[in-house]
Order: C-alpha cells, then structure tokens, then sequence
C-alpha cells in the first residue's frame, strides 16, 4: 500500500437524521465506500447522489460491511431497528445518546449477539462534523481494540477521545459536560434576566459576559486538584464564608429586578449547608460531597 492508495474502509451507518447525514457526507468525501439505511428513505436520496449505497432494510445494510454505525434518535429506535438484522462478527459504533445504563446494557446485548461494541458519545452539532477547526470530538468507550482498529475512520467526521473499557463511560463524560454547559446556560439566563427590564443592551452584555465565563474556567481544575488531594482548602482565592456572605447580595438584587431566583436558590442552599458544616475556609468544592448520594438512585431505563 503506497501513501497515495490507503485502504478506505467500508461501512454501513444506520440513522440518516441530521447528525447522520453530517456523519455520511464526511466519509463519502474521504471516499469510503458506505452503505445506509434510514427508515424514512426519502433521507437517503440525496446521500445516493453524492455515492452511498442505500440498503432496502436495516438488516441487510448490517450484512453489508462489517463495520456498523448507529446514529439514531435513542436507544429504543436502536431496539427496533436492529432486531431482525444477524450482528454476528460485526463491529457496533454506537453513537446514539444514551444513558451510561443503557451504554452499558447495549454493550451486553452486543456480546450476546457475537458482535464487538463501542459507545460513542458525540460533543458537536451536526455543523461541526467535518470541520476539524469547529472542535468537535466523539467520546467513546468500550472495546479499546476496536476503537484502535477503527480509530482513524471514525476520526473522520470529528475527533475522538477513548475514555475506557467501561462502555458506559462516554455516555457518562457526555451527560458531565453537558450538564455543566446547562448550570452555565442556567447562569446566563439569570443575568440576561436581571438586565431585561433596564436601558441595557443585551449585545452589550454578552461579551463581556462571555469573557467572565472563560476567565473562571481555571476554576474547574482547581477543583479537580483538591477532589484529587482531598483538601478542599488547597489553592483557595475565595473561601466559602466570604462567598455565603455576598449571597443575599444576589438575592436582592434579583427581587429588585423583578427576576425569580428560582435557578440560583438551589446552589446557595447547597453553599450555606456546607459552611453550616464547618467549611468556611474551603473552596466550592465541598458541595460536590452533598450532591453526590450514599446509594445510586435506580432508573427505570436501566433494564431492557
Ligand atoms: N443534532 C444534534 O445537535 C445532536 C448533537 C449531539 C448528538 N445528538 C444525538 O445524535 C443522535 C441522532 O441525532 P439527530 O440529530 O440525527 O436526530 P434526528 O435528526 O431527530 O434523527 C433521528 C434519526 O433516528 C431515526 N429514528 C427515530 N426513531 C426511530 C425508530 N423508532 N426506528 C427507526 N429509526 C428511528 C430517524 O429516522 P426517520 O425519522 O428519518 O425515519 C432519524 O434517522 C441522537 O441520539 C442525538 O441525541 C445529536
């Protein structure tokens, strides 16, 4: 094989919604050979123009390659698609959101059924895709054999960050990060809230909002140091006393502004029970030890 005539794998993706299709077009411009299937195929004409192959069912666009990618609504759809198709000897790509449960469970019905399996996790929107400089990356985790054998493919449509054998893990890193772009997009809603009713510019506001938010991100490895090391003191620049201290600061403004705190309450309440603890001289970190319970709660999503 000489540098210009590098093998392209062939795939089968399952799911041609709009993150799927982003997927497809991405290897059907590196020139893999790719077969698809969606259950509207109406989606699939345009991704036939541009050279995929589209398979009449689900079952034989799983017979076509041995390299399978799923990109569907939830795991559900996952069920009821692949529930005639023989996954024997296939490899599983699993990029449709799940909980780490559901990853997990998957993974085992994979194992039942003869096929390999890793889960994905995807940190983009479908612009991203295929846009290495937009930053956007897929979280996998399961078989770290198959991810080093299919790494470069996969790596196609966006990066890829292996986060262990547990196949529950990319979902997890996904559901994490997810959940602190909420708590900021929480934040933010209550700024833009307080300034709403007055003669200021939310244009004005938003840049300097968003170089706050970038200026407080060490924030987050500082933290991570002292969950590591145990002492929530270490490298602290604002202890917790002096942060509960300012809290009825936020609250009335918030009443003068007419603005519910509704989105801050919560955190505060978490602040003034660690300090009632006697944390004062600690940094935020102690409230990560109240959130997280003695006993995980059970799902009802966790059995299939
Ligand atoms: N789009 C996004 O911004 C996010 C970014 C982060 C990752 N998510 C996850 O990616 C999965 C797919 O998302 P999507 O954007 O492609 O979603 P849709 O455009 O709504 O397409 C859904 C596809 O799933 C098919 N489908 C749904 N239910 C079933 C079913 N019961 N049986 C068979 N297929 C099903 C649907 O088919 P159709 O409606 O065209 O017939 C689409 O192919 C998802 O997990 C996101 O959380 C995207």
């Amino acid at each position: 094989m000489t540098q210009n005539t590098v093998e392209k794998t062939s795939l089968t993706l399952l799911g041609l919604g709009a993150m799927g299709t982003a997927l497809a077009r991405t290897w059907l411009s590196a020139d893999h050979p790719l077969t698809v299937w969606n259950r509207t195929p109406a989606r699939a004409s345009a991704l036939a123009a541009e050279g995929a192959r589209v398979a009449e069912s689900a079952a034989e666009a799983v017979a076509a390659n041995s390299l399978i990618v799923i990109c569907l609504l939830d795991d559900a759809s996952v069920d009821e698609v692949l529930v005639g198709a023989d996954l024997t000897g296939r490899d599983l790509v699993n990029l449709t959101t799940s909980t780490p449960a559901q990853a997990r469970a998957r993974a085992e019905w994979a194992r039942e059924r003869g096929a390999r399996y890793l889960d994905g996790g995807i940190m983009a929107v479908p612009p991203m895709i295929g846009v290495p400089e937009a930053g956007g990356y897929v979280f996998y985790s399961g078989s770290r054999e198959l991810f080093e054998l299919h790494h470069r493919t996969l790596g196609i449509p966006a990066g890829t960050t292996y986060v262990g054998e547990d196949a529950g893990f990319a979902a997890l890193h996904d559901v994490a990060l997810l959940s602190a772009m909420y708590g900021m997009f929480a934040g933010v809603a209550h700024a833009f809230a307080l300034i709403r009713k007055e003669d200021i510019d939310p244009a004005a506001l938003a840049p300097l909002l968003a170089d706050w938010l970038v200026a407080m991100t060490p924030a987050v490895h500082r933290t991570a140091d002292q969950l590591r090391s145990g002492d929530y003191t270490k490298g602290v620049v604002s202890n917790l006393a002096m942060q509960v201290a300012g809290t009825p600061t936020f609250l009335s403004t918030a009443e003068q502004q007419g603005v519910s705190p509704e989105l801050l309450k919560p955190y505060f309440e978490l602040m003034s029970r660690r300090l009632a603890e006697g944390s004062g001289e600690e940094d935020l970190t102690g409230v990560i030890d109240l959130l997280v319970r003695r006993r995980a709660v059970s799902c009802p999503d966790q059995g299939r």
